[in-house]
């Protein structure tokens, strides 16, 4: 099996991808030995994907891709965005910033929101870009334990479970990560084949 790095140290991200591309030997950044925490300072998801995914190219000689994930809430002008991972302060944990979007968005009637994902593949020498969208709302109390991030208050469109109560399986199949990761698949695929 081919190795292809996925720029990330969140375990999560890597289970979750790594039950995706089956075909592939998907590795963290932590398992080829780096432990910096790659400073991501771009002001949008694509800048975010390619910082990371071309930190690794540039220090590790390595194919790899990187995805940066925003929750972009319609009453807030898109916020918290690209800000997702650190909405409640610097070092906040996933149920901090659960709880500032709650208290941001008391009272709105106004629900609408999508997880955006962005993912940059950097691999022989080129870098492609994938996106993939899930719309949904936001829930007014947290419903499940499954996930992680804000996966206990987001109900997708036409599910009445939140990410958090359904099986990852699930998950994978509709959600904004899923569907980036399942044209990067196609596009993997599609390398392979034709060497
Ligand atoms: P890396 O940069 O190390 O890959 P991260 O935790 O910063 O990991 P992202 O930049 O992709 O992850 O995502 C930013 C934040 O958005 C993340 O910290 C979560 O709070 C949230 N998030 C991302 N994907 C999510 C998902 O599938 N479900 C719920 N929340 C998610």
């Amino acid at each position: 099996m081919e190795k292809l790095v996925f720029a990330t140290h969140n375990k999560n991200k890597l289970e979750e991808i790594r039950n995706i591309l089956k075909d592939w030997d998907v590795v963290g950044l932590r398992d080829i030995g780096c432990e910096t925490d790659i400073i991501e300072d771009a002001d949008d998801l694509e800048g975010n994907a390619k910082i990371k995914a071309n930190y690794v190219t540039v220090n590790y000689n390595l194919n790899c891709f990187a995805d940066d994930t925003g929750l972009e809430v319609e009453a807030l002008d898109g916020a918290p965005g690209v800000y997702s991972a650190r909405y409640a302060g610097e070092g906040c944990s996933y149920h901090d910033n659960v709880v500032k979007l709650l208290d941001a968005m008391k009272g709105l009637t106004n629900r609408k929101a999508r997880f955006r994902t962005v993912i940059a593949l950097n691999i022989n020498g080129e870098q492609h870009l994938f996106e993939g969208i899930v719309n949904g709302r936001i829930l007014e109390e947290e419903h499940g334990i499954g996930g992680f991030g804000y996966d206990p208050i987001f109900q997708p469109d036409g599910y009445v479970e939140t990410f958090a109560e359904m099986p990852m399986e699930i998950k994978n199949k509709i959600s904004h990560r899923g569907k980036a990761v399942a044209k990067l698949a196609e596009f993997l695929n599609f390398l392979t084949n034709k060497s």
